[in-house]
């Protein structure tokens, strides 16, 4: 990089990819540059007085979220573009402040997709919501109910409409305790369970459960952390084994019939919360 402009350096490298910035050695961090890392990846930009950009040479970092990242860069104006596809991966470009040329790439998803449950995969009562449900991914779904949730509980605030409803943090954590109880139901169905699975009282769990006593924000990253671990599940799942069924709460269900139930219960609780709270 060039001498001078390590603000720069950061905002790209901190802000924008997400590293974090290392401190320097001493006896270094007199030349001036900036070092980053991630959990795997350390990137040095030392300072160079006869710089000119590597447009050709290049790192190439390994990311979870490509389209994310992409999405921020382009947002902060830095300049992304695609290339020849790389088989086995998603890769994009990404130009840094001096020019420097930085490619980001994930393994490609190699992954089955549900299909739309019919009846019979879920339980009667949850017909209405399913279909709000648009698709025929549950992967999918999940994922846009999701950016959803996370858009309207960030800013969500408002007192219960009525007296014994509950509060807003006590519906997030309701998502929360749900998700864990269909996930782990599906889960027992795509492991061919034979007995049937117990119901819960979504009521007697609330109450305890302490969700009011908690920080939006640790509900928030709780919610992220189960559903990144539903789709992480679900996306190994093989389109024979979507399709395995079992007995949950009384009722006959499908794995994938349970994972669209998720996405149905969530966009009702939603409905609710920007007609009554907010
Ligand atoms: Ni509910």
């Amino acid at each position: 990089m060039p001498a001078g402009q390590e603000d720069k350096a950061r905002a790209f490298y901190g802000e924008a990819l997400g590293l974090s910035e290392v401190t320097k050695p001493e006896h270094l961090a007199k030349r001036g540059g900036a070092w980053f890392r991630s959990a795997s990846a350390e990137i040095h930009l030392g300072i160079d007085p006869d710089f000119r950009p590597a447009k050709k040479a290049h790192p190439a970092l390994l990311v979870d979220d490509l389209q994310g990242l992409a999405d921020r860069c382009t947002a902060a104006g830095y300049d992304v573009t695609s290339d020849q596809p790389l088989p086995g991966y998603e890769r994009l470009y990404v130009t840094d402040p001096f020019g420097n040329r930085i490619e980001l790439l994930r393994p490609a998803v190699q992954r089955a997709r549900s299909g739309r449950p019919q009846a019979g995969e879920y339980a009667d009562y949850a017909q209405k919501d399913l279909e709000f449900v648009k698709g025929d991914d549950a992967i999918e779904a999940l994922e846009s109910s999701r950016d959803e949730t996370l858009d309207l509980f960030r800013t969500a605030s408002g007192p219960p409409y009525a007296p014994g409803k509950w509060t807003i943090r006590e519906i997030l954590g309701h998502l929360i305790d749900d998700e864990r109880v269909f996930a782990y139901r599906l889960f027992c169905l795509s492991r061919k369970e034979p007995r049937g699975l117990p119901g819960f009282d979504e009521k007697t769990y609330a109450a305890a459960s302490g969700a009011e006593q908690r920080s939006m924000e640790s509900l928030l990253g709780e919610y992220q952390a189960v559903r990144a671990s539903t789709i992480a599940f679900l996306a190994s799942l093989t389109p024979e084994q979507w399709l395995r069924r079992g007995v949950v709460n009384g009722y006959k269900a499908s794995v994938r019939g349970l994972a669209f139930h998720i996405a149905s219960h969530e966009l009702h609780h939603l409905r609710i919360v920007r007609e009554r709270y907010v």
